[in-house]
């Protein structure tokens, strides 16, 4: 039997049409099991997958640009999630933290503490996903701030319950149909460069202003933000925009919280995106990367804040699986080992000459925009509005010639590119070429 991991061969090598004969019968019997409300990207079955590879059931094998939406930053199967893994299940599969403790959760904590900026006295929570961490996160606050208003932003993405699809900028898929939602959570405007062309300074200036007036400082417990947007398009706020949004949560004692589920984890050339700007923010939260693959999320805040909870406040029957925590210690280690902040920073020079010379050819892609190996285009008509019709045929494309891409934004029009850090420039590079001729054959 085939296995995945770094065994197996990195190459994109398609032996069927996509999707292939056992796949289109998967599909079959999946839609009559699997409520038709999840969603999905490509019509393929993964039977193996490993490093920047991902092996269909039907023999095709796929390079992997989405890491399943950022997680497998170390590689699919990476070893030392792998052999973490099997040396958790062997010895205990769960025992519920709050009930009998174990090391490991400690050990993740330990590890978020000194990762993240700041070298304040740090405190941790583990959970199960990003959501839930963004959940505790507000939690924290309000106990803390003991306030109640949550400023988020445009385009901003945060989850899917209730309180963080309130929090979630984007109606259709996320929020549509499925309100009322929490409540005291209040908009406020993002720093966009391609489309706004202010300075950071001036956006945070009419942000700020409006959370004074519309809201009052002292009534806002939280500010969220994701350092650079993920699901709403890969946007990196023009300079200072953060800077000054943090100033002002300072100044006002106001909880800043930067998500970090999706750029965090060496994914954006640093082990956290906040530190681009210099930013030390009150509480993160981290999921996605942390765990190569398994489930697992985390916050991290001063001291002060994360033990304002009472005790009991935060917990959860799963959160930090001893698993799941061996796998993020696995997954640490192998960024550690393999430098993957200087590989993503490479990435991104790969990723900009690459994405450079298609723009030069196609006057579609109106923006290149992101850091490290988080990067994506937006496309455009002439007239300049969002073409999301070319970004489904580019990435159809890609998907039927052995290419896993991903698409964002607000208006659909952006194709993001979110590889194993683990990647090789020349299966990159292979990748890249595919994109290429989705646009040759688009237009
Ligand atoms: N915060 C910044 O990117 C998850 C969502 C995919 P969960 N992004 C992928 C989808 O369509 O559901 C995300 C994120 C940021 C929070 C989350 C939520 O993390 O682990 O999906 O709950």
């Amino acid at each position: 039997m085939i296995k995945g991991g770094p065994s197996l061969k990195q190459e994109r090598n398609l032996i069927t049409d996509i999707p292939g004969p056992k796949s289109i019968e998967m599909m079959q019997r999946r839609k009559k099991a699997v409520s038709a409300g999840v969603g999905g990207a490509l019509p393929v079955f993964a039977h193996a997958a490993g490093g920047s590879v991902l092996l269909d059931i039907d023999g095709n094998t796929f390079i992997d640009l989405g890491s399943g939406i950022a997680v497998t930053s170390v590689g699919n199967s990476a070893q030392s999630v792998v052999e973490n893994v099997k040396e958790q299940a062997e010895l205990f599969t769960h025992t519920c933290f709050m009930v009998t403790p174990y090391e490991k959760y400690v050990e993740v904590c330990e590890k978020l503490n000194q990762l993240t900026p700041g070298t304040h006295e740090k405190r941790s929570a583990l959970f199960n996903s990003g959501a839930e961490a963004v959940e505790n996160a507000i939690k924290v606050a309000r106990a803390f701030t003991k306030r109640q208003a949550v400023v988020a932003f445009e385009h901003g993405y945060h989850g899917r319950t209730n309180l963080t699809m309130a929090l979630t900028a984007k109606s259709m898929p996320y929020k549509h149909s499925f309100g009322p939602f929490a409540p005291e959570i209040y908009r406020m405007p993002m720093s966009y460069p391609y489309h706004d062309n202010r300075s950071g300074e001036v956006v945070a200036r009419e942000a700020i202003s409006k959370m004074e007036k519309e809201i009052g400082a002292n009534q806002i417990a939280a500010i969220i933000v994701e350092p650079i947007q993920g699901e709403g398009g890969f946007i990196v706020p023009a300079p200072g925009f953060l800077p000054a949004i943090a100033q002002f949560a300072k100044a006002n004692g106001i909880v800043f919280i930067a998500d970090e589920i999706q750029t965090g984890f060496c994914r954006t050339g640093a082990w956290f995106a906040s530190e681009h700007e210099g930013l030390v923010p009150d509480l993160i939260t981290t999921a996605k990367g942390l765990a190569g693959g398994l489930p697992l999320a985390g916050i991290t805040g001063t001291a002060e804040m994360m033990d304002s909870v009472h005790v009991s406040g935060l917990g959860g029957t799963y959160g930090g699986n001893p698993i799941a925590c061996a796998a993020a210690l696995g997954s640490i280690n192998e960024m550690e080992q393999h430098n993957l902040i200087a590989r993503a920073k490479e990435l991104e020079q790969i990723f900009r000459d690459g994405l450079t010379q298609m723009q030069s050819k196609y006057p579609a892609i109106g923006d290149i925009r992101g850091k490290g190996a988080m990067m994506a285009i937006e496309l455009i008509n002439p007239d300049g509005s969002p073409n999301s019709d070319l970004v489904s045929k580019v990435s159809k494309y890609c998907h039927q010639n052995g290419v896993i891409v991903l698409t964002a934004g607000t208006y659909g029009n952006v194709i993001r590119f979110l590889p194993p850090l683990t990647i090789s420039t020349q299966l990159l590079n292979e990748g890249l070429d595919v994109v290429e001729q989705g646009f040759k054959a688009a237009s």
